[in-house]
Order: C-alpha cells, then sequence, then structure tokens
C-alpha cells in the first residue's frame, strides 16, 4: 500500500482581552462600566475537498496559523472575532493526534469539515461584572489562547493516471522526469516488476492541482494467458481516471507497426475485465529525440482516427514533458469535476 504522510502544527487565534472601562458622558456623573468583551480567536478547520488528491502542499507548508480576536472597546464594543484558517485536504485523510497517536478524525466523503484547533474566547469586559450591589467592576478577563496541536496526517494513495505499453517504451523514466519517484529504469524489457506510483503538482501554491500517477510493468502480447509478467498487476490501475498510453516510434523499438502496437495493448486491457479499454486515454509518442517518421506519422494517423489526443514527448531531452504535464493535470481536473457533479445528482436523486 503506498501512503502519503504529513506532519503539521496548527495554532488557532487567540481571544482578545475584554476591556475596563466608564461611561463618561456629559449628563451622566457617575457612567456605569462600559468595557466590551474581547473577540473569538479565529479557528483552524479542516475540509475535505476533490481537488485535492494528495498531501504534498503540507510538506512545502507545514505551519498553521489563525488570526487573533481583537480586544473589546469602550462604550460596550465587542472585538472582532478572528478569521478561520481552511486547510483543504482529499478526501481519505486521515487525521492523528501527534502526541497521543490516536485517530482524531477521518475524511470519508467531499466537503466535511473539522474542527482541529480552536479559538480562544475573548475574555469579558468589566461591563459583564456589573451587579446591584458592585456597579462599578474594575475586574475584566483576559482572552483564552487558542488551542495549538501537532497532527500527522495519513492518506492511502490511490493512482489517477496509470501509464500503460509495451515493455521499454518509457513509462519508468516518464515518471521520474515529472514526480519524484525514483523507479529503477534499464534498456531491457520488464525492468519494472512492480508498480511505482509518483506524485505530481503542477501549478501554484494557489492554484495547485496534484495527482498520482501509477507506473507499472510493460504488457505484451498475450499478456493476458501469463506471457510476460502477465496483467495481474492491471488491479493497480483499476481505479484511476486516466491511462495515458506510451508508444515507441523511435528506430529501436523492435516492432514496426505501431498501430498493432496500440491494438494489441488495447486488446489486453479488455481481457483484463475491468473495462480498463473504456477509460478515458491519452496517446504518447515516445523516444522522439531518435524519432522514426513513418512511426510517428503512422500513430498520428491512428489517433487522428480514434480521436485520441496525442503528444509527443522525449524524456531524454524534456522536450513536450511540460505541455503533456499539464494536458493530464488538466484531464484529471475535469474527470475529478465531472465525477464530483455526479456524486451530486446521485445525492438529489436519490
Ligand atoms: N532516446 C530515448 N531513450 C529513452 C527515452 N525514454 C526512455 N528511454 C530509454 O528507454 C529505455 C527503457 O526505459 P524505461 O523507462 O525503463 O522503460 P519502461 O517502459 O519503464 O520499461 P519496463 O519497465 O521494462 O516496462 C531506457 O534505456 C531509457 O533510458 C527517450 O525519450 N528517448
Ligand atoms: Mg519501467
Amino acid at each position: 500500500m503506498f501512503i502519503d504522510e504529513a506532519k503539521i502544527r496548527v495554532k488557532a487565534g487567540d481571544g482578545g482581552n475584554g476591556c475596563m472601562a466608564f461611561r463618561r458622558e456629559k449628563f451622566v456623573p457617575r457612567g456605569g462600566p462600559s468595557g466590551g468583551d474581547g473577540g473569538k480567536g479565529g479557528d483552524i478547520v479542516m475540509e475535505s475537498s476533490e481537488r485535492h488528491n494528495t498531501l504534498v502542499h503540507f510538506r512545502f507548508n507545514p505551519e498553521h496559523t489563525a488570526e487573533r480576536g481583537r480586544h473589546g472597546e469602550g462604550s460596550n464594543r465587542t472585538g472582532r472575532e478572528g478569521g478561520d484558517v481552511v486547510l483543504k485536504v482529499p478526501v481519505g485523510t486521515i487525521v492523528y493526534d501527534d502526541e497521543t497517536g490516536e485517530k482524531a478524525f477521518e475524511f470519508t466523503q467531499a466537503d466535511q469539515r473539522f474542527v482541529i484547533a480552536r479559538g480562544g474566547r475573548g475574555g469579558r469586559g468589566n461591563a459583564r461584572f456589573a451587579t446591584s450591589v458592585h456597579q462599578a467592576p474594575r475586574e475584566h478577563e483576559a482572552g483564552r489562547p487558542g488551542e495549538e496541536h501537532t497532527y500527522r496526517l495519513e492518506l492511502k494513495l490511490l493512482a489517477d493516471v496509470g501509464l500503460v505499453g509495451y515493455p521499454n517504451v518509457g513509462k519508468s523514466t516518464l515518471i521520474s522526469r515529472i514526480s519524484s519517484a525514483r523507479p529503477k529504469i534499464a534498456d531491457y524489457p520488464f525492468t519494472t516488476l512492480e508498480p511505482n506510483l509518483g506524485v505530481v503538482a503542477v501549478g501554484d501554491a494557489r492554484d495547485e492541482i496534484s495527482f498520482v500517477v501509477a507506473d507499472i510493468p510493460g504488457l505484451i502480447e498475450g499478456a493476458h494467458t501469463g506471457a510476460g509478467l502477465g496483467t495481474q498487476f492491471l488491479r493497480h490501475i483499476e481505479r484511476t481516471r486516466l491511462l495515458v498510453h506510451l508508444v515507441d516510434v523511435s528506430d529501436a523499438s523492435g516492432r514496426d507497426d505501431v498501430t498493432k502496437d496500440v491494438e494489441v495493448i488495447l486488446g489486453e486491457l479488455a481481457s483484463f475485465g475491468a473495462h480498463l479499454e473504456d477509460k478515458p486515454m491519452i496517446m504518447v509518442a515516445s523516444k522522439i529525440d531518435v524519432v522514426n517518421k513513418d512511426k510517428l506519422a503512422a500513430l498520428k494517423k491512428y489517433a487522428k482516427k480514434k480521436k485520441l489526443k496525442l503528444y509527443e514527448i522525449s524524456a531524454v531531452t524534456g522536450k513536450g514533458i511540460e505541455e503533456l504535464k499539464y494536458a493530464i493535470a488538466d484531464e484529471v481536473q475535469k474527470l475529478r469535476e465531472r465525477e464530483a457533479d455526479g456524486a451530486v445528482q446521485e445525492r438529489k436523486s436519490g
């Protein structure tokens, strides 16, 4: 099981202090108490979102503090409340108290909210202490401190994107270019024996999209009957949203008919029996630095006929990699939104 983890430290806002004041008005010689209460400190709230799929954003940004409440003022003015801080996490995130190790919360669906650190209450102003026998109280309270906690977040990673194709086409090289995964890469088939997951983040901190890519072993003709490494590993991409299908268009691939290559892979996917062949797919012509023009032309023609998007990359020179990364992010985002809409529709009709 692949697990993403992050540790965060949070500090909710302190409450504002209560105020001590007395009314001073022209015709009221001895004004009563008028100190207002302090405002409550901001909470730190965690909220599950469809937009995030990993915890990478916390690794760069592990500390969060909410605003304090303002102090109370004279004329019974209550201090303004501190603003809340909302931290977005993917569905599936489990929150553990880092000190006790106990589970504090688990996000099982989108748009759940959990307050992970409560803001301090504002202190009472002296106006609150007035009684019939105690008409000029000087008591007033300080605001209470906001809660401070350290949490460990854990998320079981499910891949959004599966890399498929023949052995040796450059799947592991691609994942190593776009994520921090460092799988073994070598110039022979079946270098990859176990799936590798890589986390890819695209965009800046405010508008970041992250997704998980699974690099799996290569498929060959007859894989569903056990040829090569078989197809059992395809279960790792059963729940992905998108497949990225790499086709080696260099001379060195040892195969001449790229159209047949693609059909063989689609056939093996279909034989697996989980409708993998029906998943949205992006085609990629790989090793474009050593391209065989005829193979590329044939693949372009095929992709056009099947209305599949085709990107050309070289994982060695880096050509086309950024473009492909953004295209995958876009597609993943679109598919996630469609799923979220679908879930809302279901809830409405159900
Ligand atoms: N010239 C060139 N070589 C590449 C490119 N991408 C990968 N290679 C080489 O192709 C070989 C296979 O790359 P891998 O990334 O291991 O291929 P794979 O698809 O993961 O292979 P399996 O794990 O065996 O299925 C390695 O020698 C890479 O250096 C590329 O864009 N251009
Ligand atoms: Mg590999």
